[in-house]
């Protein structure tokens, strides 16, 4: 049989993982074990090993369509360009937004970035990282000068006490997991803090269940320990930090004793003390985290405790230490990198900066110039502006997104997105977002081209195409090159394939700058910062000095403050959303893959049995969940897994969309929404 192995990366998280695909007779038909990749050494979690499934799905989107009178139909490309051509003329710079996406490459975020802000001159253009690690972007910067995870996959295994709040890391970044095990093996302590007992849980040395929303409280109280017993590192605070003194103005205050720590979480004063002496005496010490931490209206608050307690203990620039922001998606970090932000160009370089806007408008060369120098709105912020301020954003072009399930208030984003004059939706399927487009066009996936993706500890790596799209489709940079021509700026966008692209991706980016598709044609590829062409790439950030111009990190005093909306007599509990092991999101590609599915097919709404016993719920029994934002019904999943008084949802599924439910609440510096915490009733199904 005539078989062809083509190694790429995940499509799905942004650990990076590589493998084969396999392909016979010009189509992906599996995927085989790539053991050189220094990331998985050849092991893949289910997603990676069924990652070809969706790629042949009868589903794919194989041609343009339009919208008429209320119903798609096929057009050819010339005349969905321009349609599209004609409207975006229409508009001013910024009636329009743009959401670039963390699902496609490098050089087609760059593209959009460069579309949105050279061709239509608009300051919107953001993408699902809002939803995400915006908390850490902000953050970090703030704390040490770069928004970036600070070591590398491989070294957590270096460590020797892995404290890992908020992040369920076994189910959402399984070859990350992994090394989690080899650091136990190698004799580490393994802390654990979540409001449910997950797959991860099972693995620690320790695990604290706690109330969604409390985690400044208990990092304070942690910190308040470490200080107590001397434990923290007087040489690094002394040398790389400051402001130690107003932080400990505030962890040291009574409302952070271990007592009051504990009234707050819910977590046994004992178990507190336990923790603050495994990270207080046992070095080098790694920080995991993701959404738990940023999913809040504290959500840079939270970024910046994890930043503080690692800075306590000088757990930063060395193997083994680290503030490990676990990213989500396959290319997140990248997309953030390549300036798909409101706020920065690529390389985390300043809109507002007039050097570094100038820089921007002198290499592309628009002979109308490109956006003002200022920043432009936030995805959430958007779809607020949309409902709260008729005809102010009045054009839409959404590549590789699904706001319609994944935006928090789903009620309110139909809103949002339905107020829209104009929606062009560019995806692999029709979304529930694309449903709601004037125009769907239809893009390759990513075992149909080259590229390259930024995994979550700055590793840089090549995606190598495998097939053909089907029917039509087409490559989402060949798409926007396309219509920039249409839009008159052909010679803006000259690109012949992605290697140009990167090619201008590396002269404008410092961070990028020493790479080419040449240098990343490895299995360890490189990692950013790479500022020039001799340079190994940095796998461990901040050794020397933090990347602020004083080179010091800072501590930032921060006080505990509960989530926007917390239980009352209406709704009494507080609802959480996250994820499962086997689906992707808004589900767009698990639940096109026929293995995936069937592993797990529904939502569900996990409850604590003493919860159910009170309200009258049995195991599996379908109940109504509500909110102040709506209601759905879903399964019951009755659980000690889930602390009393809290319920868990994941968000991937459109018939019970925990998205219905959540509140929309933001973060106020980073605008990201509180997916983690908001209050809830559920009610046994009466019959009418
Ligand atoms: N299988 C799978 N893997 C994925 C994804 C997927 O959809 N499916 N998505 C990817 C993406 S984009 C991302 S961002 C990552 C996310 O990865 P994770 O952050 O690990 O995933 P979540 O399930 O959103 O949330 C993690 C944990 O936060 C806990 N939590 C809830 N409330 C709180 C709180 O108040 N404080 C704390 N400390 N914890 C809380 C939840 O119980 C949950 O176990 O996963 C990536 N990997
Ligand atoms: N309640 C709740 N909601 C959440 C979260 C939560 O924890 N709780 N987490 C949030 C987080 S962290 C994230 S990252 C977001 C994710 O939110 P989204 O990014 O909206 O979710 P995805 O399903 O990954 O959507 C990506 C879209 O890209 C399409 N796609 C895939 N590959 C390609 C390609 O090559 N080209 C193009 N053009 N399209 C492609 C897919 O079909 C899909 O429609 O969800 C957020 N929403
Ligand atoms: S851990 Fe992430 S990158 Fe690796 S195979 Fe699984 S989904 Fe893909
Ligand atoms: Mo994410």
């Amino acid at each position: 049989m005539d078989l062809k192995y083509v190694q790429t990366t995940c499509p799905y998280c942004g650990t990076g993982c590589s493998f084969n695909l396999v392909v016979k007779d010009g189509k992906v038909v599996g995927t085989q074990p790539y053991k050189r990749s220094p990331v998985n050494e050849g092991k893949v979690c289910p997603k990676g090993t069924y990652a070809h499934e969706f790629v042949n799905s009868p589903d794919r989107l194989t041609k343009p369509l339009i919208k008429k009178d209320g119903k798609f139909v096929e057009a050819t490309w010339d005349e969905a360009y321009d349609l599209i051509v004609q409207k975006f003329k229409s508009y001013k710079p910024d009636e329009f937004a743009a959401l670039a996406s963390a699902r496609v490459s490098n050089e087609e975020n760059y593209l959009m970035m460069k579309f949105a802000r050279g061709v239509m001159k608009s300051r919107h253009i953001d993408h699902c990282a809002r939803l995400c690690h915006a908390s850490t972007v902000a953050g970090l910067a703030a704390s040490f000068g770069s928004g970036a995870m600070t070591n590398s996959i491989g070294d957590i295994a270096e460590s020797k006490c892995v404290f890992v709040i908020g992040s369920n890391t076994f189910e959402q970044h399984p070859l990350i997991g992994r090394k989690i095990v080899q650091a136990k093996m190698n004799g580490a302590k393994v802390i654990y803090a979540d409001p449910r007992y997950t797959a991860t849980a099972r693995q620690a040395d320790l695990y604290m269940q706690f109330v969604s929303g409390t985690d400044v409280a208990i990092l304070n109280g942690l910190m308040q320990e470490i200080i107590k017993n001397g434990w923290e590192d007087k040489e690094f605070i002394e040398k790389r930090t400051k402001d130690f003194e107003k932080l400990k103005e505030v962890v040291m205050k009574e409302d952070y004793s271990l007592e009051n720590v504990s009234k707050i979480s819910g977590i046994p004063v004992d178990q507190l003390k336990q923790a603050a002496e495994w990270l207080g005496t046992t070095k080098p010490g790694a920080i995991l985290y993701s959404m738990g931490i940023t999913q809040h209206t504290v959500g840079v608050d939270n970024v910046r405790s994890v930043a503080n307690l690692q800075m306590l203990l000088g757990n930063l620039g060395k193997p083994g230490a680290g503030v490990n922001a676990l990213r989500g998606q396959n290319n997140v970090q990248g997309a953030c990198d390549m300036g798909a932000l409101p706020v920065v160009f690529t390389g985390y370089q300043k809109v507002i900066d007039e050097a570094a806007h100038k820089k921007f408008a002198d290499a592309w060369g628009f002979p109308d110039g490109i956006c003002e120098p200022k920043n432009g709105y936030e995805v959430t912020v958007m779809m607020d502006v949309l409902t709260d301020n008729p005809g102010e954003l009045k054009c839409m072009y959404i590549m590789g997104e699904n706001p319609m399930i994944s935006d928090p208030d789903i009620n309110h984003v139909r809103h949002a997105l339905e107020s829209l004059e104009f929606l062009v939706v560019q995806d692999i399927f029709m979304t529930e977002t694309a449903e709601l487009a004037d125009v769907v066009l239809p893009a390759a996936c990513y075992a149909e081209r080259d590229g390259t993706q930024t995994s979550t500890e700055r590793r840089v790596q090549l995606w190598r195409k495998a097939q053909n799209p089907p029917g039509e489709a087409k490559e989402d940079w060949q798409i926007i090159c396309e219509l920039a021509a249409k839009m008159g700026y052909a010679a803006q966008f000259p690109y012949q394939n992605v290697e140009e692209i990167f090619n201008e991706i590396a002269k404008v980016t410092p961070s990028y700058a020493g790479m080419t598709y040449e240098r990343l044609n490895r299995p360890e590829a490189l990692h950013w910062p790479c500022p020039t062409t001799d340079h190994p790439g940095t796998p461990i950030l901040h050794r020397e000095r933090f990347a602020h111009p004083d080179g010091l990190g800072v501590f930032a005093p921060i006080e505990w403050k509960p989530p926007a909306e917390v239980p009352d007599a209406e709704y009494p509990f507080v609802l959480t959303t996250g994820r499962i092991l086997w689906h992707w999101h808004t589900g767009s590609m698990t639940r096109r893959s026929a293995t995936l599915d069937s592993e797990v097919p529904t939502g569900w709404i996990e409850i604590n049995p003493e919860d159910a016993k009170a309200l009258g719920i049995k195991d599996k029994e379908m109940v109504r969940a509500s909110t102040r934002r709506g209601s759905i019904d879903v399964p019951a999943k009755v659980t000690k897994d889930i602390m009393k008084g809290v319920m868990f949802m994941p968000f991937h599924f459109v018939e019970c969309a925990a998205n219905v439910l959540t509140n929309n609440a933001l973060d106020p510096i980073a605008k990201i929404p509180e997916f983690k915490a908001c209050a809830v009733k559920v009610e046994k199904i009466t019959e009418a």
